[in-house]
């Protein structure tokens, strides 16, 4: 693509929308400059293109192993990355791999003020009032098995928390906490339309955990829990043997899947390893919810728990609510192929995946009868992803290494077979996840492949002791000339999981829409100090370059509520209260509305100041809160 042409399509995809119209005035369509675009040397690339999805942005990327995105123009995907013990999602657009946002989401963080405002600070003060979690796997919404662009829900393995993230506002809106576990690892909704969201307890523990059996391992439980996405209820909880890691769901609306690496129930290293197999349990989500219709459970902490053991009664009817399928060992990972077939379980300490039939989980008699392929793919195979042309890729933690495989053929072939490898890439170095562009829907678009690895060691300049991680970028669309590595990027601690999702497949909002707010929209003259023995309610508004309310007095002891909008409808003018002394940082994005409570114990000027950079004369833009003292302040002044 020409200089000339990269800039008129960067004109039109970053114009605002008077420019747009300017444009298709002059009898201009975007459509125009890519067809120039590719006339004039992309040609090799529209051979790719039937990859990605139809009907998308006009200036779509053809598929190719070009990664490089040049100045003004977006990329082609969004990619949720966890950010593990940073508690966060980090959002990056693919494949440039830059950095686009961070969402907070299980700590407090000042760039956006999530825990400084009263909403989000009782958010994270009602789901437990933890200061820190740990995000392993962000996974987005579906109707009918494609993404839809409304949430990414996100588990804490660090502390018993799901939480949901808007992706209109790619805002942290709501965390559930869950009782009867400690930490949350393995998450999926239950698709084809996620009617539920479903989080791994990993780590045993009595239920209740009040001090009964401690010296009783045998008595510690694993439950898997079920939410509702809108209300974010805890539903339900199913009681089951061993523990439980990663999951996810098949893609009917029948069973969801889960890991199991500790069926010794041990409490140390050598006792979860102790067997050569542990298993997969195939969680039969419409039996369970009859269980549930039918009283069939116990309540602890509020929660109806089914029992769904092995030697439960639940399961020794036709239909059992769990199935435990035996797989070598230790497994990890466990993905569903994008066509809902089988469900594929990494090893972890066997070389193998192990491919379970579902459909035959209800036909055969022994649930190991359901395994239907087992590649043996090398040394430490975690996470498995998929491209939609019938291949896998999973990561190989000691090879340090992605191995492509063909699914059908390790189906067809023996148990243990090296066969299905169709080849192996090294990443550097031993990959965690890798994921594929769409890869847990039904429509993968077979052409990106990240591989996020644990370790960087000497691919950047050294930072110290502590190294970031490597996050490698791998062409994966072109069969014939095999997988490419083309990018490393540095990560900060610590991306686990990711979703890649098509940018088509989301629609952001520019500005608030001031209905998704439940607080009054406080308008350009509107301001209003109410005062109501110690209880002082301001609502004011910020616009460029001024508060509505150039002082504010109080007493000192006050307890005070700032009520903020920011009524600007410009995109990308945001303002935030910052209040010195006061711990006060109320973010607030175009047509937001905020409000922060706090108690003004102590006596003095405070200058209530804007911290985002708005306009020229941002710093101009302050007004004073004066807190008048209970005692006249004594001697005489210095100066
Ligand atoms: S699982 S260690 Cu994603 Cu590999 Cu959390
Ligand atoms: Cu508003 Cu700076
Ligand atoms: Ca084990």
């Amino acid at each position: 693509m020409s200089h000339e042409q990269s800039k008129s399509e960067t004109d039109a995809e970053t114009d605002s929308n008077e420019d747009r119209f300017f444009l298709r005035d002059l009898g201009v369509e975007r459509r125009d400059f890519m067809k120039a675009g590719m006339a004039a040397g992309a040609a090799t690339s529209l051979t790719g293109c039937t990859g990605l999805l139809g009907g998308g942005g006009d200036e779509q990327r053809a598929a190719s192993a070009d990664y490089e995105v040049p100045p003004g123009e977006h990329d082609d995907y969004y990619a949720f990355l966890s950010g593990g013990h940073s508690g966060e999602i980090r959002v990056y657009g693919l494949p440039s791999m830059r950095q686009l946002m961070r969402i907070p989401v299980f700590g407090r963080e000042s760039a956006r003020g999530h825990g400084y405002d009263d909403k989000s600070r009782e958010m994270l003060e009602e789901a437990g009032g933890y200061t820190w979690g740990d995000t392993h796997h962000p996974r987005l919404s579906q109707t009918g098995g494609e993404f839809d662009g409304r949430w990414l829900f996100i588990n804490d393995k660090a502390n018993p928390r799901i939480a949901r993230v808007n992706l209109k506002y790619f805002q942290t809106d709501a965390i559930a906490h869950v009782p009867n576990t400690q930490g949350i690892h393995g998450v999926t909704g239950w698709y084809p339309d996620t009617e539920l969201v479903l989080g791994n307890g990993e780590f045993r523990v009595p239920i209740p955990n009040d001090g009964r059996n401690l010296e009783d391992p045998d008595k510690y439980r694993s439950v898997y829990t079920a939410i509702d996405p809108e209300s974010m209820n805890v539903e339900w909880q199913v009681l089951v043997d061993g523990n439980l890691d990663n999951s996810d769901s098949g893609k009917n609306g029948r069973y969801t899947f889960s890991t199991c690496y500790n069926s010794e129930e041990g409490v140390d290293e050598q006792g979860m390893t102790a067997d050569d197999r542990d298993w997969v349990v195939a969680f039969d989500i419409p039996r369970i919810q009859d269980a549930v219709e039918n009283g069939e459970y116990e309540v602890v902490n509020d929660v109806p728990i089914v029992d769904g053991r092995q030697g439960s009664s639940l399961n020794e009817a036709d239909r059992p609510v769990t199935t435990y399928i035996p797989v070598p060992k230790n497994p990890h990972g466990v993905s569903v192929t994008p066509d809902g077939k089988y469900a594929c379980a990494s090893g972890k300490l066997s070389p193998t995946v192990s491919v379970i039939d579902i459909e035959a989980i209800d036909e055969v008699d022994d649930p190991e009868e359901a395994i239907a392929g087992r590649p043996n793919v090398g040394t430490g195979p975690l996470h498995t992803a998929y491209d939609g042309r019938g291949q896998a890729y999973t990561t190989l933690f000691i090879d340090s290494q992605v191995a492509k495989w063909d699914i059908e053929q390790a189906v067809e072939a023996e148990l243990g077979s090296e066969d299905p490898v169709i080849e192996k890439i090294d990443v550097h170095y031993s990959p965690g996840h890798c994921q594929a562009a769409q890869s847990y829907s039904t429509d993968p678009t077979g052409d990106w492949l990240l591989a996020l690895n644990k370790f960087s060691q000497d691919r950047f300049l050294p930072t110290g002791p502590y190294h970031p991680e490597n996050d490698q970028l791998i062409y994966i669309g072109d069969d014939e000339e095999g997988m490419q590595l083309v990018k490393d990027t540095p990560s900060y601690a610590e991306p686990h999981d990711a979703t890649i999702a098509h940018r088509d497949r989301l629609d952001p909002a520019d500005i608030w829409d001031p209905d998704d707010y439940e607080l009054d929209y406080i308008d350009s003259g509107e301001s209003n100090i109410e005062r109501d023995d110690g209880r002082v309610y301001i609502e004011t508004y910020a616009i460029r370059n001024q508060y509505g309310l150039s002082d504010i007095t109080v007493q000192e002891g006050d307890e005070v509520t700032l009520h903020v909008t920011n009524i600007e409808t410009a995109k990308d003018i945001s303002h935030s209260v910052v209040i010195p002394e006061y711990d006060i940082n109320l973010s607030l994005a175009p047509q937001e509305t905020r409000k922060v409570t706090f108690t003004a114990d102590n006596p003095g000027v405070f200058w209530m100041y804007c911290g985002y950079f708005c306009s020229a004369l941002h710093l101009e833009m302050r007004s004073r809160l004066l807190v008048e003292p209970e005692d006249e302040p004594e001697g005489p002044d210095p100066f």
